[in-house]
């Protein structure tokens, strides 16, 4: 019943990269209803399950909402999770924060920059990201920043630069309205994108668009696809290079667009011509006519476009892989225009974003590069610090950080909304890592695998209870709407850290930067801008009720619905020839099958916002997907218990026998900390954007009784089974 006053707060959707547009009913300080406005461009009025129903983690005991400090102080080497409250004290925000100062002031002080590592966060705003790298770099020196865009399209952002100089997505998500014929490869769009993926079915449903799947697992889309390459995984070359073949040897390619706007064709044509259909087959098992139908469908369409996620990025040659796609776009002129382009599907509601603030370790905001000379030097007038005082040396990266702990390397760890002991790969390493650092602060909503690492515990509020921006998947920055009081003591991210920065500079003596204390993140937003061409002309009034998609490189301009109309960054866009290399672990006699791993449309990643709410009520239990030709082979039955091995770990968990996935390859999703997939999967990365191989590693499997499942039986109470 409405007996006080309710109050509508026009704000963003805090889980994935879509962006969509909410407002949130509240009455009491409490979110009583969810809708979205139709005149919404990013998603119409709709919203998917997380995005309605998603939001009693914030209300949620378990939620953390006052600083804490371990009880028994952690040595390197001893250090445990702490998980249960009694482990930890309740304590004052000025202490917590002295006392983190305190500490993180003397590792800097007796172990260098080198000592420092931070882990940005995709989900907080990126005012609170830009003011994160930017205490990690003027205050201690240091370019060991990243986040988990490191663990998602790292491959897909290399790609990009070496080919086109730009590595967001090119085109405008609603364009999909307009698209002949899709390319959707390592993405499952409908349950990881999933209002994007309802606009891609419409426009079959409304126009005839075509859809060609390209995935190892039989994902939704391929319901709505006129064509679904069901490949070996790690055998995209193969299939985007048979494709190429193909499109060159029809001549189907587009002469002008090759001329006018891209380098290197006669090298590129050349390394593609043992690409032929047969040779693709051979290594993806795809057969050859649909390679070749796919190839004339794509290269025929007026406006086709390419949209792809983790399947083509995690991989131990995700940039090869990348590439690829690259080629396919650049010989058909499928980009540079409405309804077609490269378009990576970012994840994070704030990946694009907390990239474009900084939170990279080669990268000040904007992708300048700490190694250039002039752009440091602009940082250091920017920033008031003396000359020659920003480090130039590339920092760490996520997966780089953890494996450097020890007492030359990195020895303190700042983990802003962040888990890397759910999203890291190889955990048993990773915990060992973690287990060895000096200090370790967390800075979350709740005490997740990783935050039960830490010394001090900093609570953060939630999306619904701080102002900022967030930046889509098509580079558009929207308002975030504080809709409620922070509950408990727990403070905004950006002010949590400009109250550190404070004490932190006041403590190595150096208060003369430009300052840490901000009234409200609008200001933290213009200095940004100031420093970030793409986001110069952006203020909080013009986005005030739609946002803007960058760049936007001044107050006058309209924000860029798609890129490379007339150029890329780089000026001609470069042609790579590739060279089929396979994956980093391939099966063998002890270790037959391959792992897939990935997502559910009702979790989100470790599980700490979704399983922290009723959303782990419709998928409370992990399970591993077994073709029902393997199952019979194996003899196991639909829910029956067992144990997946892989050379660096197991997990105990439910068979599911389905034709989602395809024969030899099992997936399992890595949201369930009672069987985490990441303890099977293989830490070995790509050589140039260090993204490792979360996608396919090697591994065996067997039987085991129900009584070892790690799930608390929750199935059978509720009956379901
Ligand atoms: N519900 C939900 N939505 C999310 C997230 C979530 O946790 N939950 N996370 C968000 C984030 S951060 C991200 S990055 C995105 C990820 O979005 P997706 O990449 O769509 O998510 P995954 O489930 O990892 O699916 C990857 C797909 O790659 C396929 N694949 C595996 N190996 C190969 C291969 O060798 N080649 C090709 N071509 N494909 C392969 C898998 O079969 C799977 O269909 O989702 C975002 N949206
Ligand atoms: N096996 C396998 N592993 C993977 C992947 C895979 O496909 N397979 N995918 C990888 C990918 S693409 C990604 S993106 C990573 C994701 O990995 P992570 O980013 O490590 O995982 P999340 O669970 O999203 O962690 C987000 C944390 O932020 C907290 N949080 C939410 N909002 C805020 C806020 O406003 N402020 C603060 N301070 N905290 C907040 C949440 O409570 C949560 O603890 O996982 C990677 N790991
Ligand atoms: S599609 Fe993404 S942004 Fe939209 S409601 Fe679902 S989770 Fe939120
Ligand atoms: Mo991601």
């Amino acid at each position: 019943m409405l007996t006080k006053d309710t109050r509508k707060v026009p704000t963003i959707c805090p889980f994935c990269g879509v962006g969509c547009n909410l407002d949130l009913h509240i009455q009491d300080n409490f979110i009583f209803k969810v809708t979205s406005p139709f005149e919404s461009i990013v998603n119409k009025g709709n919203l998917c399950v997380k995005g309605r129903f998603g939001y009693d983690f914030i209300y949620n005991k378990r939620r953390v909402t006052t600083p804490l400090i371990r009880k028994h102080p952690q040595k390197p080497g001893q250090r445990t999770q702490a998980f249960d409250r009694s482990e930890w004290s309740e304590t004052s925000w000025e202490e917590a924060l002295e006392y983190t100062a305190n500490r993180l002031v003397e590792i800097y002080q007796s172990g260098g920059s080198d000592a420092m590592a931070v882990y940005c966060c995709a989900k907080a705003t990126n005012e609170d990201n830009y003011l994160l790298q930017k205490m990690y770099r003027v205050l201690f020196r240091t370019n060991n920043i990243d986040h988990c865009t490191r663990l998602c399209h790292a491959a897909s952002v290399v790609g990009l630069q070496k080919a086109l100089g730009s590595a967001a997505m090119s085109n405008t998500a609603a364009e999909v309205a307009d698209t002949d014929v899709f390319i959707i490869t390592g993405s499952n769009t409908t349950e990881t994108h999933p209002i994007i993926a309802i606009q891609m079915i419409a426009a079959v449903e409304k126009h005839g668009a075509k859809i060609i799947v390209v995935d190892p697992r039989r994902v939704e889309m391929v319901n709505h696809a006129a064509l679904w390459l069901a490949e070996r995984p790690g055998s995209d070359v193969a299939v985007f290079s048979g494709m190429a073949h193909v499109i060159i040897k029809e001549e189907l390619y587009n002469r002008n667009f090759i001329e006018d706007r891209t380098e290197n064709f006669e090298q590129f044509c050349r390394s593609m011509e043992k690409f032929t259909p047969e040779y693709a087959e051979s290594i993806s098992g795809v057969n050859r006519d649909t390679i070749i139908q796919a190839a004339r469908m794509y290269a025929n369409a007026n406006r086709a476009a390419i949209y792809w996620t983790l399947g083509i990025s995690q991989s131990t040659h995700g940039t090869d892989n990348t590439l690829s796609l690259i080629n396919l776009a650049l010989l058909t002129g499928h980009i540079g225009k409405h309804g077609t382009g490269l378009n990576p599907l970012r994840g994070q509601n704030n990946v694009q974003g907390a990239s474009d603030s900084g939170a990279m370790p080669w990268h000040y905001p904007g992708y300048q590069e700490v190694e250039d000379e002039e752009t440091v030097q602009k940082f250091e007038k920017m920033w008031l610090i003396e000359h020659g005082g920003l480090n130039r040396i590339k920092g760490l990266s996520t997966t780089e950080i953890l494996a450097n702990v020890g007492k030359d390397g990195i020895r303190s760890l700042y983990i802003m909304g962040e888990n890397p002991m759910m999203s890291e790969p190889n955990l048993n390493e990773a915990h060992l890592h973690m287990q060895n650092l000096e200090f370790v602060v967390a800075q979350d909503l709740f005490i997740n695998e990783s935050a039960a690492y830490a010394d001090v515990f900093l609570p953060a509020v939630s999306f619904a209870e701080k102002n900022g921006t967030f930046t889509n998947t098509d580079r558009r920055v929207q308002l975030v709407r504080k809709a409620m009081t922070p509950l408990g003591n727990s403070r905004a991210d950006w002010e949590i850290i400009g109250d550190l920065a404070t004490r932190i500079a006041e403590k190595i003596g150096r208060n003369q930067s430009s300052g840490w204390i901000y009234n409200h993140p609008s200001e933290i937003f213009k200095e940004m801008g100031q420093l970030v061409p793409s986001y110069r002309g952006i203020t909080y009034d013009r986005i005030d009720r739609v946002g803007l998609q960058t760049p936007v490189p001044n107050e006058d301009h309209p924000g860029t619905p798609f890129l490379f109309e007339e150029s890329f960054p780089r000026g001609r866009g470069k042609f790579h020839p590739l060279d089929f290399r396979s994956i980093n672990e391939e099966t063998d006699e002890e270790y037959p099958y391959l792992l897939n791993t990935g997502r559910l449309l009702e979790h989100w990643h470790g599980g700490t916002l979704t399983r922290n709410s009723w959303l782990d009520d419709l998928y409370p239990e992990g399970y591993v997907e077994i073709h029902p030709s393997d199952a019979q082979k194996l003899e196991i039955n639909d829910l029956q218990a067992v144990k997946v091995t892989s050379r660096r770990g197991n997990v105990i968990l439910r068979a599911k026998v389905t034709e989602k996935t395809i024969p030899g390859v099992f997936f399992i999703p890595f949201h369930f900390a009672e069987a985490a997939a990441n303890m099977l999967t293989n830490d070995a990365m790509d050589p140039e954007a260090k993204i490792p191989e979360f996608k396919a590693c090697s591994v065996k499997i067997k039987k085991v009784d129900l009584t070892d499942l790690p799930f608390p039986n929750v199935l059978q109470q509720r009956g379901r089974y």
